[in-house]
C-alpha cells in the first residue's frame, strides 16, 4: 500500500510517501512525495529514515512502570490510575505547583500541547516549562522591550537581502516566519540569489547557508553585540536610516546614537576579530539594498548578551523601517485559523514577566505563561514553599537537553514521581517512574495547524494515520484526558498558554466525555476557510487561490505607540560590552597566540582558551536518530569540529579523543577537521550522551550540556546561561584503545546524586 503524508521531523513538514507491507502492516519505506505543492518531492536523510524509525528496535510497544532496578509491563490505564493517585495526592500534601510539565519539541506538535495544557490547567498549576523558554527565549523579550509590528518584518519573497545571524536555516528549516521556504531552504535561497536578492551571514563557522552569502562575517563567538552595534554605529554615522520611519514610529534614536559611540566601525571589528571593511560593508549592504531584514537564531541566543543582540537586530530593522507597510502583500491569508488581517503600526513595549508566580531562584522571572527551564532543575531542587515533586515530560528529553546536565541528573532522579511520554527508551525515559508509550507519527493524523501562517503561501494538510501502533499505545492528549478524569480536575481545552492557534472551542463541547482524535480536529478545525473535510480529499495538501492579505494603512491619529531604539536595560548592556575586555582571537585562517594590541585576556583565557559554539546537525534533530542503527552507521556521530591548523598544532588526527574542559565539567569526544571553522573555535551539537552523563564517547556521543554552568553567567528574566561561546580547554586523549570507550570518567549510576565532575587526571 502506498499512503501520503508529511514528515513531522522538523518544521519543514516534507510531503512524503509512505510504503507499507500488506502483509505485516509495517512501513517499508519513505520517500519524497513529488505531487506535494510546497516540498515537490524533496526529503532530507531523515525523513526518508522514518521507516527505521517506526520499525527500530528501542521504539516502545507499550508503557512501562518502575519495579526497583527494573522494568515491568503496564497496561495504560493501570498506568494512568497510578499516576493519577499519586498526583493528587502531592498535589494535596504540597499545592498545585509541585507539579509540572515539561513539553519538549514534539510535544509542541498541536493536540500534544493542547491536551498536556488542558490538563495542567485543570490541575492549577504554574509549572509550565518548555523548551520555548531555551531555545530563542531573547527574541521575545527583546521584542518586549523594543515593542513589535504586528504586520510583520518585510517578507521573503520581495526582499533586496535578508541578514542571518547566529542562525542556518539551511539546516534547521527555521526562518519560515520571514515567509522563506523551508522545504528545501538551500533551493529556496539559490532562487532568490539568481533574482537578486543579497545575503549576509554573521556566523563564526562559513555554515551551509554562509556558502550562499555575499557577505559572511566570521566573528568571534559571543561579540555580536559589538558587530551589531558597530553596524548601528555605520549606518546612523552615514545618515542610511530611514528617517520617515523613525521619526514617525521610533523614539530614543539619539539614545542610541550616544550608546553606540564607542562602537565605532575599527573599535567593534577588532572587538568581533573581523575586518573593519567587511564589518562597513555589511551595514551598508543591509541598509542601502532595499527590502528585506535581519533576523537572528539560537547561536545569538545560546551565546552571552542574548536579548541585546535581539534587540539590536530589531533596532537595525526599525532603523530602516523594514517592516510591512501599507499596500505590501502577504502571500499566504492562511487558511485552517480564522485567516489574517494585518494593519500597519506600532504595538508599543510591555512587560510579559514578572507577574504571577515567579521561580524561585537567581533573581529570574517567567516569560508569559511559562516559569524558566533553565531553572527547572533548581525548582526540583530547591526546599521550601512551591518545590517541585513530581513532573510529567512530553515529547522531551530534558535531561540531555537542558543545561548543567549534572545538576538535571540530581534533580530529575530526586523527584517523588518522574513520568515520560515518548515513542523509546531516551535518557530522560531512563530515569523516569513510568514511561508512557505514544504513537509514532506515522501511527497517528495530523493537521498543520500550527504552521498554518508559516507556510510561504496558502497551503493545508490532513495526515491520517498511515499504520496502525504496534501494541498498547496512548496519545498524548488521551494520556492527559484520562489523568484529568482520574484526578477529578478539569481538561481545559481552551488552555492558559500560547497555543500556536486560536481554538475555537465550542460550548457545547462536554470536556467529561472521551472524544475522538478526528473529532478534536473538527473542533480544532472549527472556522477554517477549507473545511477539514475538503483537505482529507487532498492527500498530497491543498494549496488554494486565495487573494494575498493587503496590509492596511494606519487610520489611527497618533496613538503615542513607539518602538524604543533606546531601553535602558539595553543602552546599560550595550555600555557593559563596550566596558568588557574580551580576548579576540586570531582572524579566520591565522595562526592562534597572537593577540590584538589593547585587549586583555580574561583572567581564564590562557586556561580556557577555545570557545566551543553550538551547532545543529544536518542528520540528526535534537536527540532523534541516535539511536537509529544503520542510519548510525551511515551518517556518523557528534565529533568535536575543529580548525586542521588548532587539530595540527594539538597534535591530534580526525577520530582521536579529547576532552573538553569548561569551568563547569568535561566530556570526551572525537574530533574532527573542519576548515569552515574560524580558528580557535570548536563546535559541537546539543542532546547527545548517555543518560548518567557519560557513557561511550563513540556510541553515546558527549553531551555538551556538562560544560555549562547555569549559575555563572545568564541574561535578564529567563536565565538563558552560556551555551555557545563556552570557554573551553582541550586534552588530547590519543586514539580510542580498541574495545574500550577511551572514556576515563564514570557516571553516576541512575536515580542517584551525580558524583562530582571532574577532570580526570588533570
Ligand atoms: N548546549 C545546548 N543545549 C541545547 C541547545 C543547544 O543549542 N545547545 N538547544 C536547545 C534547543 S533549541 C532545544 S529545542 C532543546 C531540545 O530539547 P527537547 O525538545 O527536550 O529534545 P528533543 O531531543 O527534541 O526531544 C524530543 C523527544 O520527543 C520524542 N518523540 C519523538 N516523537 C514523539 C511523539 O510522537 N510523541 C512523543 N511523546 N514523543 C516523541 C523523542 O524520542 C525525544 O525524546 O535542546 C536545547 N538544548
Ligand atoms: N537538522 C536539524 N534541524 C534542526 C534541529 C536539529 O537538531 N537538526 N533543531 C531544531 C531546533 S530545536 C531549533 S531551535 C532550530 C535552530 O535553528 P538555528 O538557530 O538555525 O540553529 P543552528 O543551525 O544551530 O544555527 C546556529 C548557528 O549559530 C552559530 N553560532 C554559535 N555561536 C554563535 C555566536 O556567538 N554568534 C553567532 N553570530 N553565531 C553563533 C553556529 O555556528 C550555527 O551555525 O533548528 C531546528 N532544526
Ligand atoms: S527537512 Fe527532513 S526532517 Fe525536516 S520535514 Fe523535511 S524530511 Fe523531515
Ligand atoms: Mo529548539
Amino acid at each position: 500500500m502506498i499512503a501520503h503524508s508529511y514528515c513531522r521531523i522538523c518544521p519543514a513538514l516534507c510531503g512524503i510517501t509512505v510504503t507499507v507491507d500488506d502483509a505485516t502492516g509495517r512501513v517499508t519505506s519513505v520517500d519524497g512525495d513529488p505531487d506535494h505543492p510546497l516540498s515537490r518531492g524533496f526529503t532530507c536523510s531523515k525523513g526518508r529514515a522514518l521507516a527505521e524509525d517506526h520499525n527500530a528496535p528501542d521504539r516502545l510497544d507499550g508503557s512501562l512502570r518502575r519495579a526497583g532496578e527494573r522494568w515491568e509491563p503496564v497496561s495504560s490505564d493501570a498506568a494512568v490510575a497510578e499516576i493519577g493517585d499519586r498526583l493528587s495526592e502531592i498535589v494535596d500534601r504540597h499545592g498545585p505547583r509541585s507539579v509540572g510539565l515539561y513539553v519538549g519539541t514534539r510535544g509542541y506538535e498541536v493536540l500534544q500541547l493542547a491536551g498536556a495544557t488542558a490538563w495542567l490547567s485543570g490541575v492549577g498549576s504554574p509549572s509550565l516549562y518548555s523548551t520555548y523558554t531555551i531555545d530563542q527565549p531573547a527574541k521575545d523579550v527583546a521584542r518586549a522591550l523594543h515593542g513589535s509590528w504586528p504586520a510583520g518584518f518585510q517578507e521573503w519573497a520581495s526582499s533586496d537581502v535578508v541578514m542571518f545571524v547566529g542562525n542556518n536555516p539551511v539546516v534547521s528549516a527555521t526562518a519560515s516566519y520571514i515567509g522563506m521556504p523551508v522545504t528545501n531552504p538551500r533551493r529556496a535561497i539559490r532562487e532568490r540569489r539568481r533574482a537578486g536578492l543579497k545575503v549576509i551571514v554573521i556566523d563564526p563557522r562559513r555554515t551551509e547557508t554562509a556558502a550562499l552569502a555575499d557577505i559572511h562575517l566570521q566573528p568571534v563567538p559571543g561579540t555580536d553585540g559589538a558587530v551589531l552595534a558597530g553596524m548601528v554605529h555605520v549606518i546612523l554615522a552615514e545618515g542610511l536610516y530611514d528617517s520617515a520611519f523613525t521619526e514617525r514610529y521610533t523614539e530614543g534614536l539619539e539614545r542610541l546614537r550616544a550608546a553606540v559611540a564607542p562602537f565605532h566601525p575599527e573599535a567593534a571589528a577588532a572587538r568581533g576579530g573581523v575586518a573593519v571593511d567587511q564589518l562597513i560593508a555589511a551595514a551598508r549592504l543591509f541598509a542601502t539594498a532595499g527590502r528585506g531584514c535581519a533576523i537572528g537564531g539560537t547561536g545569538i541566543n545560546m551565546a552571552p548578551h542574548p536579548i541585546l543582540s535581539e534587540y539590536l537586530l530589531l533596532c537595525l530593522n526599525s532603523l530602516c523601517g523594514r517592516y510591512m507597510r501599507a499596500g505590501d502583500q502577504v502571500a499566504n491569508p492562511g487558511v485552517l485559523g480564522g485567516g489574517r488581517s494585518l494593519r500597519e503600526g506600532v504595538r508599543g513595549p510591555r512587560q510579559p514577566w514578572g507577574k504571577g508566580p515567579q521561580p524561585r531562584v537567581r533573581g529570574l522571572s517567567n516569560l508569559y505563561d511559562q516559569l524558566p527551564a533553565a531553572a527547572l532543575a533548581d525548582e526540583i531542587l530547591t526546599p521550601g514553599d512551591g518545590q517541585l515533586r513530581a513532573l510529567i515530560v512530553s515529547g522531551g528529553n530534558p535531561l540531555v537537553a537542558l543545561p548543567d546536565m549534572a545538576k538535571s541528573i540530581e534533580a530529575l532522579s530526586s523527584l517523588e514521581l518522574l513520568v515520560t511520554l515518548d515513542v523509546r527508551m531516551t535518557q530522560t525515559a531512563r530515569l523516569s517512574d513510568f514511561l508512557i508509550a505514544a504513537p509514532m507519527s506515522l501511527e497517528r493524523s495530523d493537521v498543520t495547524l500550527a504552521s498554518d501562517l508559516r507556510f510561504p503561501k496558502a497551503f493545508a494538510q490532513y495526515a491520517p494515520a498511515v499504520v496502525a501502533p504496534p501494541g498498547d499505545l496512548v496519545e498524548e492528549w488521551e494520556f492527559f484526558w484520562a489523568l484529568a478524569r482520574r484526578m477529578g480536575t478539569q481538561w481545559d481545552l481552551r488552555g492558559r498558554i500560547g497555543m500556536p492557534v486560536p481554538i475555537n472551542v465550542a460550548d457545547t463541547f462536554d470536556p467529561r466525555v472521551k472524544p475522538t482524535t478526528e473529532q478534536l480536529w473538527e473542533i480544532l478545525c472549527t472556522g477554517s476557510r477549507i473545511p477539514l473535510a475538503t483537505l482529507r480529499e487532498h492527500p498530497h495538501g491543498l494549496a488554494p487561490e486565495l487573494p494575498p492579505v493587503v496590509v492596511r494603512p494606519d487610520e489611527r491619529l497618533d496613538d503615542g505607540q513607539r518602538l524604543a531604539l533606546a531601553d535602558p536595560l539595553m543602552i546599560d548592556e550595550l555600555a557593559a560590552v563596550a566596558a568588557e575586555r574580551t580576548a579576540v582571537g586570531p582572524a579566520p585562517g591565522q595562526p592562534t597566540g597572537r593577540r590584538r594590541a589593547g585587549t586583555t585576556p580574561p583572567a581564564d583565557a590562557q586556561d580556557l582558551p577555545y570557545l566551543l559554539i553550538s551547532r545543529r546537525l544536518s542528520r540528526y534533530h535534537n536527540s532523534w536518530g541516535q539511536t537509529l542503527g544503520d542510519y548510525r552507521a551511515r551518517h556518523g556521530g557528534n565529533p568535536l569540529r575543529i580548525h586542521p591548523l588548532d587539530q595540527a598544532e594539538l597534535g591530534l588526527s580526525d577520530g582521536d579523543l579529547v576532552r573538553v574542559v569548561s569551568a563547569r565539567g568535561s566530556v570526551v569526544a572525537p574530533v574532527e577537521q573542519e576548515d569552515a571553522l574560524r580558528r580557535g573555535v570548536v563546535s559541537m551539537a546539543h542532546c547527545w550522551g548517555a543518560a548518567d552523563g557519560a557513557g561511550d564517547p563513540l556510541v553515546d556521543g558527549a553531551n555538551t550540556s556538562m560544560l555549562v554552568d547555569t549559575e555563572a553567567s545568564f541574561s535578564h528574566v529567563v536565565g538563558m546561561p552560556r551555551q555557545s561561546a563556552i570557554p573551553v580547554r582541550l586534552r588530547p586523549l590519543g586514539p580510542p584503545a580498541p574495545g574500550t570507550d577511551g572514556n576515563t570518567q564514570p557516571g553516576p549510576a541512575a536515580r542517584r546524586p551525580p558524583v562530582a565532575v571532574t577532570e580526570a587526571g588533570a
